[in-house]
């Protein structure tokens, strides 16, 4: 089979959508064990406040089987995203996953291609910006830690209910990418392919930035069916996934 490889995320996995869980097993025992590798680009998780959230039976047996594909020799690649940024090195021993840092600039199959979570490029969304500063700062993310599980799953949900409020009040454009903050990073980093997620709108755009021909995906979310992107030499292809797959 032609080397690819997979990359999917906003996944948000949780106990409350079984069968997204589901799908996402069947995912790892079918499309991806022919992959050379699989790419998370953040959100995996509903939410994720710190590694002992592997005491739940369904967070245990995702990371189970992702080490289980990685013995197959699949390497699994895992970048944060805004709401599983405290995954860390306890979750990557039990997955056998490797952590991205985000950006990651790589030579996929020969192109060069950018990966990110895609929060970062949402510049116009200053209040998430301010917020994101805050639980990314090392101090204050030690304190946090040092709380009680259930406590910080409660902050955690008042937190999600805080920001679906909030998502209310921004205009659809204010929570998309912005074209100035996509141009600058692909110009920083040489004009390779982006592929990152995030946004909830997957598409494929292409875009030219100082002359130079740039394609930027955007995955999928899996809130109501599934999907990923399949890359190898020749390019990128896009699959969604339902629960009849399963
Ligand atoms: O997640 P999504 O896609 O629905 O919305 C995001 C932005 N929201 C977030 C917040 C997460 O959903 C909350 C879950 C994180 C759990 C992490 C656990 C560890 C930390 C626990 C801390 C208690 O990322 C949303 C964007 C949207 O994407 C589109 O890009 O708009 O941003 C917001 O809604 C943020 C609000 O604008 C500002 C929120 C202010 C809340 C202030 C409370 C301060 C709490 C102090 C703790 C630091
Ligand atoms: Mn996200």
């Amino acid at each position: 089979m032609t080397a690819h490889s997979l990359f999917i995320s906003d996944l948000h996995l949780c106990d409350s959508r079984p069968e997204i869980s589901r799908l996402f097993f069947h995912f790892l025992d079918t499309e991806a064990r022919c992959a050379d590798a699989l790419y998370i680009l953040g959100d995996l998780f509903e939410y994720w406040v710190g590694d002992d959230e592997l005491s739940s039976p369904l967070n245990a047996r995702v990371a189970s089987a992702l080490h289980e594909l990685t013995k197959t020799g699949v390497h699994v690649y895992l970048m944060h995203g805004n709401r599983d940024f405290l995954l860390a090195q306890q979750f990557t021993s039990a997955s056998g996953a490797r952590l991205l840092t985000d950006p990651s600039l790589i030579d996929l199959h020969g192109t060069p291609t950018l990966l990110m979570h895609g929060d970062t490029l949402c510049t116009d969304d200053q209040a998430y910006l301010q917020f994101r500063a805050q639980v990314h700062d090392p101090a204050w993310q030690a304190g946090f830690l040092t709380q009680p599980l259930a406590a910080r799953q409660a902050l955690a949900q008042q937190l999600r209910n805080q920001s679906e409020h909030a998502k209310q009040e921004k205009s659809a454009d204010i929570m998309d990418v912005n074209a100035d903050a996509v141009a600058q990073c692909l110009r920083q980093h040489g004009y390779p392919r982006l592929i990152h997620g995030h946004t909830h709108r997957p598409a494929q755009h292409m875009l030219a930035v100082d002359g130079h021909d740039c394609t930027r995906w955007v995955l999928q979310d899996w809130y109501h069916s599934g999907g990923y992107l399949r890359c190898d030499a020749h390019g990128c292809e896009a699959f969604t996934l339902t629960s009849a797959n399963a």
